[in-house]
């Protein structure tokens, strides 16, 4: 069986940490605030299926809290100091949690055999991890799986997906190809449908055009990701943003599969009740991602010399939202 470490306890970090520790692995669960740990451990890691209403609880997973910044001086090393076999480390924090600073101190704990999953809507962290994690060591994971959390340590699966395994730097593929493998087939035993992915980048540009279309949207319109399907004006707005986003793709020269719009469209259908990440952000008064999916998208334009009217529209209304939300709490590892 296989040692995962969880980094947060959103809804992704806890549908993952209860499904594997169910599957038998050795799971711990790392959680930035003492406050956040005493509350999970008082209530287990629960998750609960929408659809069936069915609860799936952990009693195997460890928590482990995260010391703040200033309390990393403890040596210990995720998923402890050896073993055998390889040790994941599934990266399920905001990437607005992914600085340097963290980057600095996930290399400083990773132990020989450990392989860093990064699970994170949009771009940019995996360049800023690969300053300082060794690059063959880093894997991303793009993900369609569905789920909120509901209270502390509780997170309700909203729709089943794809988990899309690959190396963050497509030409190291073969030197992580075993531990691909192995990732792989222990989500699959856990009941991921998941595969390896030969160009994880083109899944996850896949990924941020559902993302920039869906995210921003739901969280102006305060809508489940279901009803931007029936709100009139929102189908223009969709298709605007997802034609921008086409453009840019393909002059980066970055295969997108014909159907994509139609998957879009069967995320919405097939996430009906979900409330976007965005939305639950800008619900809670956090700071929301659209930096890293709108910005991202804006960014890369610049560089291009491309212009994304309809994008730079949404992403200086959700920005001043945040404004408006002010005082904003800054995302957590939590
Ligand atoms: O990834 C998502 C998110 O909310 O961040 C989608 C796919 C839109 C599901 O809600």
């Amino acid at each position: 069986m296989g040692r995962f470490t969880v980094i947060g306890a959103g809804a992704l970090g806890t549908l993952f940490a209860v499904r594997l520790s169910k599957a038998g692995h050795e799971v711990e669960v790392v959680v930035r605030r003492a406050e956040r740990k005493a509350e999970i451990e008082a209530a287990g890691l629960r998750l609960t299926d929408a659809v069936s209403g069915s609860e799936e609880k952990s009693a195997r997973a460890v928590i482990k809290a995260f010391p703040r910044v200033r309390l990393w001086e403890e040596k210990e090393a995720f998923g402890g100091k050896d073993g055998s076999g390889p040790h994941f480390i599934l990266l399920a924090v905001k990437q607005s949690a992914i600085t340097r600073e963290l980057g600095l101190e996930l290399a400083r704990r990773m132990g020989p055999s450990a392989w860093m999953v990064c699970l994170q809507n949009g771009i940019g962290h995996l360049e800023t991890l690969a300053a300082h994690v060794p690059v063959e060591r880093l894997l991303a994971a793009v993900t369609t799986e569905g789920a909120m959390i509901s209270s502390a340590g509780e997170a309700v699966h909203t729709g089943s997906g794809t988990t899309w395994v690959g190396a963050a730097g497509d030409e190291r593929g073969e030197v992580s190809e075993i531990a691909q493998k192995n990732l792989v087939y222990w989500l699959q035993l856990a009941g991921f449908s998941a595969s390896m992915s030969k160009n994880i980048s083109s899944r996850i540009w896949q990924k941020l055009l559902i993302n920039a279309v869906i995210n921003p949207l739901t969280a102006l319109l305060r809508v489940p990701n279901g009803e931007l399907l029936s709100l009139p004006g929102a189908g223009e707005l969709m298709r605007a943003l997802y034609e921008e986003g086409g453009t840019l793709a393909r002059a980066l020269g970055i295969r997108l599969e014909p159907d994509l719009w139609e998957q879009l469209l069967e995320v919405c259908r097939r996430t009906a009740t979900n409330r976007s990440s965005m939305l639950q952000d800008m619900t809670a008064g956090r700071l929301t991602e659209i930096d890293a999916i709108t910005g991202g998208l804006l960014r890369e334009a610049d560089r291009s010399g491309i212009a994304l009217p309809t994008h730079l529209t949404v992403y200086r209304l959700i920005k001043a939202a945040e404004a408006g939300h002010r005082p904003c709490r800054p995302n957590i590892i939590d």
